[in-house]
């Protein structure tokens, strides 16, 4: 009797035994009628399966009914492991089924509306093959996000998803280390907590409410109960108009909270520790993903130092000034073009990819954030940028409920839905900051990728709902 193994595990340590597998068909080949080959497909692993009629006791029906399978159909084989004088080419495993019994567990449609093959191939393949007179078809961003969950069969497409796993993961681990608590804030307000336009509303039960479009209320008024350092992990919504390569309806937010000492320097310490270890981390943990996403995807390794660079605000426009030309209000904010050109001066003067830009000017910033103490036209805030992209806001907040209320009222920010947090700041409160990454944006640019809906499971953009 045989018990079930592992493809990664069938080997020539057991040559001549029987074994029972499960996997996917990648590929079937019949022939004449009495051989045939399947390609079996677990995670990682695939093992070449053969069906031969004189040595194998399988009749040509079985060898007409197994090579007829669809492609990415599911199947139980039982097998005797052999070991073949030549190289297996197209299969990872250098031994061989000898197929006793096949079970098809559960059939695809022979017409898949997303070829996988075609799905994984780079960009180069697609050119080097056109160069030899063979025309490869591309596949469509849509036609990948119509067939979504074929299109997250390829390789580089299930290294992506393992990365940003580890993203959240290295996040909540150094973030516990560092003695925060993860809280469960709601999604469901009954005002915005940006301000500014983009929020969906919906009714509930015959009252006007809205998606949160970050946790920002709730994470300062846990700091308000006495919780010192949090954080919170999950979907912000925000209505946003028009497409980009960087903008999602739905994203997940990474954000922290937490009582600062003396000054909001604090909070970009630990933002400079966390991801100077993510980033250590992703590079040592995910050598396997981040190989498969090259290969499809090719990119440079990122560059960051071991502290993590930071620079005024006016740095920053003084350098753009200065090294290219580009003349920036300075008590307004960069728009893309300026952040990539800015990212990019960076990395030629400082050979990072990573730093944190702060004292942004306060007109930029939303309502809640603490102006500096030294000139009330900048603040206590800072952006982080990932190659030349913004990947995290974060700032110290007002703790004192009249400025905060003239900030608001200043902003023209409608107060009524905001007075449980406002009185919250009325009993008593530390000084405190925080921050908020994107998710998708981390690993996105983390892989050097061209848009965000590569990194983003089911992607929900102004015009996507489904699937
Ligand atoms: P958000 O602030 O909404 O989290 P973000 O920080 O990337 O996203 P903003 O701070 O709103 O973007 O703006 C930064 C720059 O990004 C803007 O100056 C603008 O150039 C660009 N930008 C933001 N939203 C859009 C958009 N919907 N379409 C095009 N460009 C945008
Ligand atoms: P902000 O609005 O800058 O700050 O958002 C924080 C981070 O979230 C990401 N992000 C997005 N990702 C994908 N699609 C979007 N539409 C989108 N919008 C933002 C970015 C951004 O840096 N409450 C503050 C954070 C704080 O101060 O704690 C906030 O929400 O990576």
């Amino acid at each position: 009797e045989s018990t079930w193994t592992e493809i990664e595990a069938v080997d020539e340590t057991l040559k001549d035994q029987t074994v029972l597998i499960s996997g996917r068909i990648k590929k079937t080949c019949r022939v004449g009628k009495q051989t045939g080959f399947l390609v079996v497909e677990e995670n990682d692993f695939t093992i070449q399966c053969v069906l031969t009629v004189a040595e194998n006791q399988v009749s040509e029906q079985m060898v007409k009914f197994a090579t007829g399978l669809s492609k990415e159909s599911i199947v139980d084989i039982q097998g005797i492991v052999s070991v073949p004088g030549a190289p297996i080419r197209g299969a990872t495993q250098q031994v061989e089924l000898q197929v006793r019994k096949i079970c098809a567990v559960s059939k695809a449609v022979p017409m898949l509306p997303l070829n996988i093959e075609d799905a994984a191939r780079s960009e180069a393949d697609i050119e080097n093959a056109l160069e030899a007179g063979v025309h490869l078809p591309r596949v469509t961003q849509d036609t990948r996000l119509n067939n979504r969950v074929l299109d997250l069969r390829t390789p580089a497409n299930q290294a992506i998803f393992r990365i940003e796993s580890e993203v959240g993961k290295l996040f909540r681990q150094h973030l516990y280390s560092a003695k925060f608590i993860e809280i469960f804030p709601p999604r469901l307000l009954s005002g915005s907590s940006e301000g500014g336009a983009s929020v969906f509303t919906l009714d509930y039960n015959g009252r006007p409410a809205c998606l949160a479009q970050s946790p920002q209320l709730h994470k300062q008024m846990a700091i308000c109960a006495n919780m010192k350092r949090v954080f919170v992990t999950g979907p912000v919504y925000r209505a946003e108009k028009s497409n980009t390569h960087r903008h999602l309806c739905e994203f997940n937010g990474l954000d922290a909270e937490m009582v600062i000492k003396k000054h909001y320097s604090e909070v970009m310490d630990l933002v400079d520790a966390l991801f100077v270890a993510m980033f250590d981390g992703l590079n040592e943990n995910c050598k396997k993903e981040l190989k498969a996403v090259r290969k499809q995807y090719p990119f440079e390794p990122l560059k960051y130092l071991r502290k993590t660079l930071r620079l005024t605000f006016e740095e920053g426009i003084q350098m753009l000034k200065e090294e290219d030309g580009v003349e920036v209000d300075p008590l307004s904010d960069l728009n893309t073009e300026m952040e990539r050109k800015l990212g990019k001066l960076v990395a030629e003067k400082y050979g990072t990819d990573f730093f944190i830009l702060y004292k942004f000017p306060l007109a930029v910033r939303p309502f809640y954030t603490m102006p500096a103490y030294d000139n009330p036209e900048y603040s206590n805030s800072f952006d982080v940028f990932l190659r030349g992209e913004e990947i995290i806001s974060g700032a110290q907040r007002i703790h004192d409920p009249e400025l905060l209320t003239a900030r608001a009222q200043e902003l023209g920010i409608n107060l009524e839905t905001l007075e449980a947090y406002m009185d919250a700041f009325r009993y008593g409160t530390s000084p405190h900051g925080g921050f908020g990454v994107g998710l998708e944006r981390v690993v996105m640019l983390f892989c050097g990728l061209d848009n965000i809906r590569k990194t983003s499971l089911f992607p929900r953009d102004p015009q996507r709902l489904t699937p």
